[in-house]
């Protein structure tokens, strides 16, 4: 009997990468918007779903590696930056994406921001901010602006929210960019230049909560949004541009941010590896060969 396994067919258009699996987002999330430009990212890259990781942590826009062909990993919530950072080092060849909420990645997940940032293993890291907890029915999330009024701010958020742009810039973040769920064609450039940037790439998707924020999300952005490729004189390369982008109020700019081709983590885990061969210590993969029965 023939027990080889057959690789399945590689998807050949980017409703084929969508796993048929239906969301259970509330009709009009941003999210949908988001799913739609991964599925045409995944085919514009020519994806196999075979070496492609998503990773997630908790909440709505967590739920995406459900609905998309590839191996899919829902993490714990705020967990996503290590587990997908260990994938990556473990198995080099896989392309590995981490994606979820604002929630997720800047509450009980800033930790890791930070390190993910300045160590820059090649991942690319999607935020869907929609600027409170969706999965949790409305509360305050750490982007939040001032004066909010959620179901734990009811007379308006008297803190000041974290500036993930500036944050991810101050940290080291090579590729830093920002898109907007309403527009896809947009969201797929940025995302393709995300992922093919060597190094760890963050990006922040707009992705409204129609439900706890409001159906007029799209509309406030979208009357809000400058496109960065069409601002005359703008440099990704230049990080004092990219820190004035940062801190812009009345205007919202999309784009690729900043770029730089820092050094990528595997550079500095060579060069160690280089200098302990030097000094005769065994390699890894020797010293287990060598306890294996
Ligand atoms: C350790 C832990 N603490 C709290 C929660 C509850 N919880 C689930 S999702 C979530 C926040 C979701 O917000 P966000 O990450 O912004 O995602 P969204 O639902 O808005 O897409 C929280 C607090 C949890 N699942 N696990
Ligand atoms: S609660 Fe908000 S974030 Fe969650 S699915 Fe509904 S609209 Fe989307």
């Amino acid at each position: 009997m023939d027990t080889t396994v057959q690789a399945a067919p590689k998807p050949s258009t980017p409703s084929e990468y969508k796993s048929g699996l239906k969301p259970v987002w509330c009709p009009g999330c941003g999210d949908f918007g988001v799913l739609n430009a991964l599925s045409q990212v995944y085919h514009r890259l020519e994806f196999d779903p075979m070496n492609t990781m998503l990773f997630s942590g908790i909440g709505c826009s967590s739920r995406i590696p459900g609905y998309l062909k590839g191996y899919g990993f829902n993490g714990v919530h705020g967990r996503v930056l290590p587990i997908a950072t260990g994938a990556k080092l473990a198995n080099p060849e896989l392309t590995v994406i981490a994606a979820g909420g604002d929630g997720d990645g800047f509450s009980i997940g800033t930790g890791h921001f930070p390190h993910t940032c300045r160590r820059n293993v090649d991942i690319t890291y999607i935020v869907m901010d929609n600027n409170i907890y969706g999965l949790t029915k409305g509360q305050l999330s750490p982007t939040s602006p001032g004066q909010m009024v959620t179901t734990t701010s009811s007379y308006g958020s008297i803190e000041n929210p974290i500036n993930p742009i500036g944050l991810a810039i101050g940290c080291g973040a090579s590729f830093v960019a920002r898109s907007f769920a309403g527009d896809i064609k947009h969201m797929v450039d940025v995302i393709c230049q995300g992922i093919e940037h060597k190094g760890f790439s963050f990006i922040q998707i707009l992705s409204p909560c129609v439900t706890f924020v409001g159906k007029d999300q799209f509309g406030i952005i979208k009357n809000q949004v400058r496109y960065l490729n069409e601002v005359e004189g703008y440099d990704p390369t230049d990080r004092s541009h990219a820190f004035q982008v940062a801190d812009e109020t009345g205007q919202i700019s999309l784009g690729v941010i900043f770029q730089h081709p820092f050094p990528e983590y595997r550079h500095g885990t060579e060069i160690v590896r280089q200098r302990l061969i030097k000094r005769g210590v065994p390699e890894m993969k020797d010293l287990i060969a060598k306890f294996r029965p």
